[in-house]
């Protein structure tokens, strides 16, 4: 039977870090999959979570199930981080990272109104398509295109929204978007908040990014506010990038329901899923995750740490945006410097991100997404130059 199966598409984003691997150009450098890494181009473990590693090592008495939510202090803590507040409209579960609490809550949404068409942003993370696909969504997309100051153009993004009504179901990515680095300002989630609402469609909100645009609290305050005008909400949250804990797949899934009631029902929905899934969420992330939010000083470290990296983040992209506006004559760059994150998405000619790969090894997917960590501080200048014959202004 398996023989009959046609290959599959290899994953654009994971395919590039094997290819980049596999070159043994010395000056190789790979802007290609949203890891974070320091100046020396590295990923390495965070001292917090070191710390509370051994913290767990001494003090983990038991590996026994935790039940479909995972660990509840986790699950509180996070949720918290997100919310603010938890009310008796809320859950939250543990999930296998955040692209295991994306198909749950896609599939929940799903049972909920079969019907329902899934809206994502064009460009997007393909997987949210993937999963979307995966799970029988009928996919629509919406624009999103940076205006000068690094925020989207808003009237694009009405527009494609224009059709979605009751019963379908709207992805926004929380800070940092993947791929663009395009950020709503506060006032646009506020205006996004108002649009929605009046629709009645169902808000679904992946945050995989806190801590890495502009702070901890200012990344998620818009999304706080919100969430508490509308009824109802499903949020994902992945701790893969801002705990550094990506291969311990530790995520959440945050259900917000129009009352105490239907929270009940979703809640008992979800878990069901998950059961026929994977059953129950990894503990160890959860817990590394809980022990740092729990303990005051091990908490600041973890703050500072994050502030360091997103420090680090922010004064490459300055002057990435520079050296392409140099380089280039345009201004049309200078909007890089304003948008946040990881990544940014630069306009390539049409086979320069190709031809790029092939004279310089610089790697980055087709889409022209670049990893902004994996840009070295000493590099930049030269990398833009190199970069810059193959760019539409
Ligand atoms: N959502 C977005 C926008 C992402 O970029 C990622 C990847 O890092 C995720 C969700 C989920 O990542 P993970 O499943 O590793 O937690
Ligand atoms: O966009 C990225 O590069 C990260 C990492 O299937 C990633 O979000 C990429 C592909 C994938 C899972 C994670």
């Amino acid at each position: 039977l398996l023989d009959k199966l046609e290959k599959a598409p290899a994953d654009p984003l994971l395919g590039v870090m094997a290819a980049a691997r596999a070159d043994t150009r010395p000056d190789k450098i790979d802007l290609g999959v949203g890891i974070y890494k320091n100046s020396e181009g590295e990923t390495p473990v965070m001292a917090a979570v070191k710390e509370a590693e051994r913290i767990l090592i001494e003090e983990e008495t038991t590996k026994a199930y935790e039940g479909p939510h995972g660990n509840p202090l986790y699950c509180d803590q996070v949720g918290k981080m997100i919310l603010g507040e938890l009310t008796d409209r809320h859950t939250v579960f543990a999930t296998p990272g955040g692209s295991g609490g994306l198909s749950i809550g896609m599939q929940l949404a799903k049972v909920a109104s079969p019907g329902a068409r899934l809206f994502v942003s064009q460009p997007n993370w393909p997987n949210h398509v993937g999963i979307g696909k995966a799970v029988g969504y009928d996919i629509h997309t919406f624009d999103w295109v940076s205006s000068s100051d690094g925020t989207p153009d808003m009237e694009r993004v009405k527009a494609g929204l224009a059709d979605a009504r009751a019963g379908d179901v709207v992805l926004l990515q929380g800070p940092c978007h993947n791929p663009t680095g395009t950020d709503f300002s506060p006032a646009q989630w506020s205006e996004i908040s108002s649009f929605l609402g009046g629709k009645g469609v169902l808000p679904f909100i992946d945050v995989a990014y806190q801590g890495f645009g502009v702070g901890l609290e200012e990344d998620i305050a818009p999304i706080r506010d919100f969430l508490a005008a509308l009824p109802e909400a499903i949020v994902t949250y992945s701790c893969s990038k801002n705990f550094g804990l990506y291969r311990e797949r530790t995520g959440a899934l945050v259900l917000q329901a129009p009352s105490a009631d239907a929270l009940d029902a979703a809640r008992g929905q979800a878990a069901g899923i998950i059961r026929t899934s994977y059953s129950m969420p990894p503990a160890h992330g959860p817990a590394v995750v809980a022990t740092i939010l729990s303990r005051p000083a091990l908490r600041e470290k973890w703050l500072a740490e994050l502030d360091e990296m997103r420090g680090r983040l922010n004064f490459i992209r300055e002057n990435f945006a520079s050296a392409l506006v140099r380089e280039t004559n345009s201004d049309s760059f200078a909007r890089i410097a304003h948008e946040k994150g990881m990544f940014a998405t630069l306009p390539f000619k049409k086979g320069g991100v190709e031809a790029i790969r092939e004279a310089h090894a610089i790697y980055m997917p087709g889409s022209g997404r670049v990893n902004i960590a994996g840009l070295s501080e000493d590099r930049i200048d030269e990398i833009a130059r190199k970069m810059a014959p193959q760019l539409n202004p």
